[in-house]
């Protein structure tokens, strides 16, 4: 059973939904400056679903963090807009308080990523109104954010020790390497061997089963962080089998779409160590929520990243203000996957590596209009819904 955790309940009772103008949900398609691939796909662009919510002079802006296609997770931009615009804004209503809008969402079933974009953007768009940013409507304190990058599948070895070198020389705090069947212990022994110091480790995106032990066993002589989700998308008690046999901790990331799965990976083993990404476990609330659960049970989280456009990032960084949050996570600067981005200020590192979130209300970054037009797909205003 789920233990009773909830330390934003009392601030769940203070918001309410203002009164809405309008709703735009935007797709927006922007390239990367390198294609990034994993086990189970390539993607050579960030497709995401905008969610515009209006409030007289105020704008809330969410991002549901889904691909156009369900390589990473079942849920897609389409789907997300489908079941944002037939059901989520159908039932909200202005005056709501954001206990009854989770009660709401909750009836709703899985589709975490369209919930996050919508409750998302509430929360941008209450905190503007409030003049307040985003860790201070939760209670949190203004840091410096650690910073990490995720670097894909390659060709060939010594392009991935390019790539590898080059984030050694950015000072990124960790660095991440995708693995899948056949690109794995090699590769990762080469790049062990030329950074031996390195805080180092590796995301197989589900691309292993069970038969496959000996093989991430022999993962344990690189002295790895941890492995992230070797096994399939939607395990977790295979995961608790592994974890038993290798002494690498376990991270889980897909298989994680609520507390509710974080209780059960830690109850059974799992992992060691969360990745939460906010946009995958239906928004800044419950990610908050199972940062302070982990965080009480000894499992260290960190902060995971979809490729997202800058709005989706700032989300991501207000997030690991969060004391929970002791890993350094999947938040890199803004020109390692766009030319040009939708907000502005863009994502930095300074010489320490280290993040600073922007002071304005709300996800602090100013999203850029004539921007998103350049890289627009579809726009719908669904005014009048709410
Ligand atoms: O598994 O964490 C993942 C990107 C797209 C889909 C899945 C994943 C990723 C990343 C990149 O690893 C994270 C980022 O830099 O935002
Ligand atoms: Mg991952």
């Amino acid at each position: 059973m789920t233990p009773m955790i909830n330390p934003y309940n009392p601030l769940l009772e203070e918001l309410f939904i203002p009164g809405i103008d309008t709703v735009e949900a935007i797709t927006v398609s922007l390239p990367f400056v390198t294609p990034f691939s994993i086990s189970s796909f390539t993607w050579t662009c960030k497709e995401a679903l905008l969610i515009k919510i209006t409030s007289g002079a105020f704008s809330g802006w969410g991002e549901c963090v889904a691909d156009p296609d369900p390589y990473y997770s079942p849920e897609t931009t389409t789907s997300g807009l489908h079941i944002i615009k037939n059901f989520i804004l159908p039932q909200l209503n202005s005056g709501m308080s954001f206990t009854e809008v989770e009660k709401m969402l909750k009836h709703i079933r899985g589709n975490m990523m369209a919930k996050a974009a919508v409750e998302n953007a509430l929360l941008d768009l209450i905190a503007k109104m409030k003049g307040v940013p985003l860790y201070k409507l939760f209670g949190l304190e203004k840091k410096k954010i650690m910073s990490g990058i995720s670097i894909g599948i390659k060709e060939s070895i010594p392009e991935l020790i390019a790539s590898v070198d080059e984030a050694v020389d950015r000072n990124y705090h960790r660095i991440k390497m995708k693995i899948k069947k056949g690109k794995d212990v090699e590769w990762v022994e080469a790049v062990r061997n030329k950074h031996p110091f390195l805080q180092l480790m590796v995301d197989a995106n589900g691309d292993y089963t069970t038969d496959d032990i000996a093989l991430l066993k022999e993962l344990d002589n690189f002295n790895l962080l941890m492995i992230e989700q070797p096994l399939s998308y939607s395990d977790i008690y295979q995961h608790s089998k592994l974890q038993k046999e290798i002494t690498t901790p376990l991270c889980l990331d897909e298989s994680i779409h609520s507390l509710d799965d974080a209780v059960t990976a830690v109850e059974l083993g799992s992992c060691r160590i969360i990745n939460i990404k906010e946009g995958r476990v239906g928004g800044m609330l419950e990610a908050l929520r199972i940062a302070d659960y982990s965080q009480k049970h000894g499992i260290p989280v960190w902060s995971g990243g979809m490729d997202e456009t800058g709005i989706g990032r700032a989300f991501n960084l207000h997030l690991q203000t969060a004391s929970a949050f002791t890993i350094p996570g999947d938040t890199s600067e803004t020109k390692r996957y766009f030319k040009e981005d939708i907000v502005t200020p863009p994502v930095e590192l300074d010489d320490e590596g280290f993040i600073d979130i922007p002071d304005d209300p709300g996800i602090g970054a100013t999203v850029l209009e004539e921007s998103i037009l350049k890289f627009e797909l579809s726009r719908e205003f669904l005014a009048g819904v709410i």
